[in-house]
């Protein structure tokens, strides 16, 4: 039978009309708090440190928390504003069931759980236990994304888990692991201030990582250079020394085109590259052919601001370079971030204070929750599923044979792809929502509908949830404990603020419980997050993310910890590679030579426009959370198409106008926003919204060989000027979760 999405009206019939959209005082008791408990955000890696305001029970609003190191009570909008979730209309207050057609009814935790039991049991008996999987997500603490590796692998028995990480960290956490050894950011963002120069590739550092911004800012004070590699003149871009204007896609050509001109004029530090490094020679091979003009024809920029970058960064006694998604969502994100990690290493400016290398991580647990085995080829630690040494630690700690650990999975995109085709029946999802997030939203939508069995746990009706038959209220960070991991590889404390609202569970309870319905009960039975994240401590050790010598005391008493952290006594490791010691057992580094590529899909005459897709300042990714708070909802209430005045011209659109955006796997209705702040043969959309304005519905299903990454940054479209508006938008869906 195919499953649909439940419907807009039905939800409203069950839940009433109310705006789903918190009101600016919140819904919570006015008044003076009770208790003002210190914690973090739970949007974006940054975690900053942030203090919630909790009167009867209730979160109530918020104070900045001045001593935490990282932000010094700074705050973006989106953390101003978070605590508005907490007493939202729209929290899931019991589990829903699908009944026939398209609506949900509510059941109780007993019946629900039972029959999630039960279907999981059916699936696997009739179809192996390979056909059911688990999605996951980096916005889970340490503790929780840990539980569903252990999990999958002890009470499902399936290889088939992957997170929502594998959209996010996983062409920067591959290149880095080839030549460094490590996955994660090699400097304390403390490093920043200090560098001579600083180069920014494929980061809206203003508006995806607010914080960073006053590193910037303080490196500049500090008479710093930077530089900045996007296709469109973001924020921070436009306070810099020198921005490059790059073609989706062609970074290679601006960092290849770099090291061939250092290799040129004689920056680079032979000394360095031979202490302590391998490959160099296939690496000057390789940037031959990258003079500033071949460079500059990939990149479609002008040579000389090739030579430009090079001429800031070659010569320059100490340097920080960051990346994020634009470097790393493609279908060559690995080799893209290679060719940023060979400039550093031919630089020698890594290890040593003001000499860093760092990608951005994205999620709010971006980092610790691509360490504890959630990833389809992972076990705890950051090891591997594939060693025999790594998989007899894992067994011997969870106290079942070695041989009943499952293999390596399928990641993300390809797990879809094994729903759709039907291979994989059964799936249980939290702290993800695919409809909207992954590539090519109709192909998910039609592998969704395809499941003989669906459960969600999300706190919120996702979008993706309305196509499950049974949805289970979870609940918010701050009702919960735990721990993430920030940007910087340091291990943070969640404090646990107040209660679940009633009807509500931890995910940490539900997953247990059903794992003692599925027979496994006495591996899950924890009483607290306290006591996983001693198992975690003890599963990692050891391991290359090791939690080991991490106690929560300990990260109350020092802001945080850094990993690796291997006894109670040492002192964390906020910088890596010290003494140019790399993470191999030579302690070389490792050059890798790269080459550039097409994109997956290049533009031609039917679709002849770039589209890259990304985020704005005021939402957070599939938008679930921030689409609910109504002054975020004012700052961005709906996508636009950010595009430039010529092409504008071209295509008869004037800014406001509506325009039609279509790919070869979708079209989407969305307002134009005519800026000079693009280049003038791509436009931008930002991903958060659903429906007929979700830029997924346009972007290729096409991933990194080594990563598996989709490559969001670069699809072909053709843009055409609606000329009914008026139809057009009263077309568009509701705002949001459908509810307004
Ligand atoms: N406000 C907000 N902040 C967030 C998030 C959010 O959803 N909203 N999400 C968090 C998460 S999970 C992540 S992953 C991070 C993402 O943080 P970022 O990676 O900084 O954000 P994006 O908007 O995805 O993309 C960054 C930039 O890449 C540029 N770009 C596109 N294609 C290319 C290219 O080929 N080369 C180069 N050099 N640049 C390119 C885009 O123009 C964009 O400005 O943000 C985190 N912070
Ligand atoms: N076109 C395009 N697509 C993109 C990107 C892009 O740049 N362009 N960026 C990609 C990137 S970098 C990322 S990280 C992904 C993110 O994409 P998703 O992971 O799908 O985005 P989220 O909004 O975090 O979805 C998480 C869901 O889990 C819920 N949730 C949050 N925290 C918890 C929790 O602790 N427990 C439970 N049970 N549920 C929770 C939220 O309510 C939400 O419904 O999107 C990717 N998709
Ligand atoms: S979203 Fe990120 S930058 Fe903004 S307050 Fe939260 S953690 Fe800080
Ligand atoms: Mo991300």
């Amino acid at each position: 039978m195919a499953r649909l999405p439940v419907s807009v009206p039905d939800l409203v019939r069950r839940y009433g009309p109310h705006l789903n959209r918190a009101p600016a005082g919140g819904w919570a008791p006015a008044g003076e708090p009770d208790r003002v408990v210190p914690t973090h955000c739970c949007f974006c890696g940054q975690q900053c440190g942030i203090q919630l305001k909790v009167r009867r029970g209730k979160v109530v609003g918020f104070e900045p928390w001045e001593d935490f190191p990282f932000n010094r009570g700074k705050l973006c909008p989106k953390g101003v504003k978070r605590y508005l979730q907490d007493e939202h209309p729209d929290r899931l207050r019991a589990p829903l069931e699908r009944r026939d057609g398209d609506f949900f009814a509510e059941v109780s935790w007993d019946a629900a759980l039972d029959r999630t039991a039960r279907e999981i049991r059916r699936i696997q008996d009739r179809h192996g236990a390979d056909a059911v999987a688990l999605l996951t997500g980096a916005s889970l603490t340490n503790e929780r994304a840990y539980l569903m590796g252990k999990f999958a692998r002890v009470a499902l028995r399936t290889p088939h888990i992957d997170y929502n990480g594998r959209l996010c960290m996983v062409s920067a956490a591959a290149a880095s692991k080839r030549m460094l050894g490590i996955d994660r950011a090699a400097n304390p963002w403390s490093d920043i201030p200090r560098a001579e120069v600083v180069l920014v590739v494929g980061a809206n550092v203003a508006e995806c990582a607010p914080i960073t911004t006053d590193y910037l800012w303080q490196a500049r004070e500090n008479g710093a250079r930077i530089i900045v590699l996007d296709p469109r003149l973001t924020p921070i871009a436009r306070t810099v020394d020198l921005f490059i204007p790059v073609k989706p896609g062609g970074d290679i050509g601006v960092l290849n085109g770099m090291l061939h001109v250092m290799i040129g004029r004689g920056w680079i530090d032979r000394r360095f590259i031979a202490d302590h490094t391998t490959g160099w020679d296939e690496v000057v091979e390789a940037v031959k052919p990258y003079t500033p003009e071949h460079g500059g024809a990939i990149a479609g920029v002008p040579p000389a601001l090739i030579v430009r970058a090079a001429e800031l960064w070659g010569p320059a006694k100490t340097s920080f370079l960051l990346h994020a998604r634009g470097l790393e969502h493609h279908a060559k994100g690995v080799d893209n971030c290679m060719a940023a990690i060979n400039l550093v290493l031919a630089s020698g400016r890594i290890g040593r204070e003001g000499c860093g290398y760092a990608m951005i991580t994205g999620q709010g647990n971006g980092q610790g929750g691509r360490e504890q085995g959630q990833k389809c080829d992972q076990l705890p630690g950051a090891r591997d599923i594939e060693n025999p040494d790594h998989r007899r630690h894992i067994a011997g700690l969870w106290g079942v044979p070695e041989a009943s650990l499952p293999g390596k999975g399928l990641s993300a995109v390809p797990l879809v792809e094994a729903i759709h085709e039907g291979r994989i029946k059964g799936l249980l999802l939290l702290c993800f929502n695919p409809v909207v997030s992954l590539p090519d939203g109709n192909f998910v939508r039609e592998a969704l509908e395809r499941l003989e069995f669906f459960a969600v746990i999300d706190f919120f009706l996702s979008e993706t949830a309305r196509y499950a038959d049974l949805v289970l209220p979870g609940a918010l960070m701050e009702e919960d404990e735990g721990t993430t991991t920030n940007v910087e590889g340091r291990v943070i404390h969640h404090r646990k603020v107040v209660d679940p609202p009633p009807g509500a569970r931890e995910d940490w309870r539900i997953v247990c419980d059903l794992a003692a319905r599925l027979g496994a009960g006495d591996k899950f039975a924890y009483r607290s997050p306290a006591e996983i994240f001693d198992e975690l401590r003890a599963a990692s050790r050891g391991g290359v993310a090791d939690y080991y010598g991490i106690t929560w005391d300990r990260i109350d008493r020092e802001h945080g910890v850094a990993w690796p952290c291997p006894t109670l006594d040492h002192p964390g490791t906020p910088r890596l590679y010290e003494g140019a010691r790399f993470h191999f057992p030579d302690g070389r580094a490792r050059f890798q030579p790269v080459t550039w590529r097409p994109a997956a899909e290049p533009t031609d005459a039917e679709y002849p426009v770039v589209l890259t897709t990304g985020r704005v300042v005021a939402h957070y990714l599939s938008g679930t959370q921030t689409r609910r708070i109504g002054a975020l909802v004012d700052q961005a209430p709906q996508p636009v198409c950010e595009m430039h005045p010529k092409l504008a011209a071209t295509l008869g659109v004037a800014d406001g106008d509506v325009v039609r955006i279509e790919s070869r796997r979708g079209a989407i209705t969305v307002r134009a926003q005519v800026v000079r702040t693009i280049r003038p043969d791509t436009v931008f959309v930002a991903y958060h919204w659903p429906g007929d304005r979700s830029a997924n519905t346009l972007t290729v299903r096409a991933i990194d060989p080594v990563s598996h990454i989709p490559e969001f940054k670069v699809c072909a479209v053709r843009v055409t000027k609606v000329e009914r508006p008026v139809d057009a938008l009263a077309a568009l869906p509701p705002e949001a979760g459908g509810l307004r």
